[in-house]
């Protein structure tokens, strides 16, 4: 029994785009390996030091994915990188209320969704 030539056209064919999805959805789950961080700035009330950044700071740091945080009493606010996969810039912006006693929220442009 001879298969015809454009079957095996056909069958080539699927072969070859199921490959080609397969490798597409590798490096698609692949990219995400690395730990996505997002920064978010929050808005802190009340800050007149460093020491007041410091207090801010070490609340911030306290959260779990939080990778970076930069705290200006000058201008107010606080910059903070964290992993959106474990926390986010409301959570953030709670425990810093909670545990520096600086009132601090999220900046709206910094929320997603
Ligand atoms: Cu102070």
């Amino acid at each position: 029994m001879e298969v015809p030539v454009k079957t095996i056209g056909a069958v080539a064919l699927i072969v070859a785009v199921i490959f080609v999805a397969m490798f597409a959805r590798t490096t698609e789950t692949q990219t995400p390996s690395k730990p996505a961080t997002e920064t978010c700035t929050l808005k802190v009330t009340g800050m007149t030091c460093a020491g007041c950044e410091a207090a801010v700071r070490m609340a911030a740091r306290s959260v779990d994915g939080v990778t970076e945080v930069k705290v200006s009493y000058a201008k107010g606010n606080a910059e903070v990188t964290f992993d959106p996969s474990k926390t986010s810039p409301t959570a953030i912006a709670k425990v810093i209320t909670d545990k520096s006693g600086f009132k601090a929220e999220p900046v709206a442009p910094s929320i997603k969704k």
